[in-house]
């Protein structure tokens, strides 16, 4: 049995895995959870993180506009599955992640300049006032990924270094950093292994610490004559070297399979960008972006996955 280690969430969204269903994870019956519906002038809302906030939850949505400008806006619920979205704009830019350490939500994004994309890193107590730090990448880099606690007295954030397009190769890498401006001790983390990820992986949520390891979901890319299919996979990273994987899944958690997975603006894309973990009971709750166009819910537990991951371990 693994232990999830970090902080209860009694109303954490659940259902129970199906009857019969033998995968690891499983999506919520009502999926798409969040449509271009929930904000007035969006073309689409698609990879969009959550975390638990005061007596709910807040989160941090891409919304691509009908300008097809692309933007962040903050989001807030009591339940984790009705979002009330806030037209305001905090940020340009795309995939956002957000992570609380020490009572600090660190929002980490795909920030937009003339020379490519950087990592944005910008910080909140109440979702209303942002302060933006430095890029903690440049030049270019995407998928920036932060674990919610300093590692060894640093904090260490992944990324996937890319180049200015539609990037067709990409690693996980992470760095660390004391102050959370200056960022290195580069460490590669992992390649894309399995046929299903061939093309290129980068880091999905928040890490979620287990006493067996940091376990991560992450997206992986297979190209076909068809174009780019994106789903989700899952590893353990090692506590106090998490760029050393001791177990890592040789196929999909989740993939493309529902109609609003496999049609939208961009088809057949699974891209998970949160995970809230409920310590008491080991469910976990994944947020993903699906076909470019909505936000869908899945569900796991810490048990599922790690088993899993260790049946279907590439790592011997
Ligand atoms: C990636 C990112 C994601 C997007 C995916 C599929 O490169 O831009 O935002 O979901 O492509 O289009």
């Amino acid at each position: 049995m693994a232990k999830i280690i970090g902080k209860e969430i009694p109303s954490l969204p659940w259902q129970d895995k199906p009857e019969g269903y033998r995968y690891p994870v499983w999506r919520y019956s009502l999926n798409p959870i969040v449509t271009r519906n929930n904000l007035y002038f969006s073309n689409s809302i698609f990879n969009s993180a959550v975390v638990p906030f005061r007596d709910g939850f807040a989160g941090v949505f891409r919304a691509d506009m009908r300008t097809r400008d692309q933007v962040i806006v903050t989001g807030f619920s009591s339940d984790a599955i009705n979002w009330t979205l806030n037209e305001k704009q905090i940020f340009k830019g795309y995939d956002p992640r957000i992570c609380e350490i020490d009572g600090v939500y660190y929002l980490t994004w795909v920030k937009l300049t003339d020379k490519g994309t950087v990592i944005g890193v910008a910080k909140t107590k109440d979702f209303v006032d942002w302060e933006e730090l430095e890029p903690a990448s440049y030049p270019v880099a995407r998928n920036g990924v932060l674990f919610p606690r300093k590692i060894n007295g640093e904090y260490v954030m992944m990324i996937r270094p890319c180049d200015r397009g539609h990037t067709p190769y990409g690693d996980i890498f992470l760095m660390h950093s004391k102050d959370m401006v200056y960022w290195g001790k580069y460490r590669f983390v992992m390649s894309p292994v399995n046929n299903w990820e061939m093309t290129k992986v980068g880091a999905g949520p928040t890490p979620i610490e287990t006493d067996e390891g940091w376990l991560v979901f992450y997206h992986g890319v297979i190209t076909s004559c068809n174009g780019f299919t994106y789903s989700m996979g899952a590893a353990l990273l090692d506590k106090d070297e998490p760029w050393k994987v001791l177990h890592r899944a040789d196929s999909y958690l989740l993939a493309p399979h529902e109609y609003y997975e496999c049609v939208g603006d961009v088809p057949n894309v699974v891209f998970p960008c949160a995970a809230m973990a409920d310590s008491k009971t080991g469910r976990i709750a994944v947020y993903y972006g699906a076909a470019d166009t909505s936000v869908a819910l899945a569900f796991t537990t810490v048990d599922d996955t790690v088993n899993y991951i260790k049946e279907h371990d590439l790592i011997k």
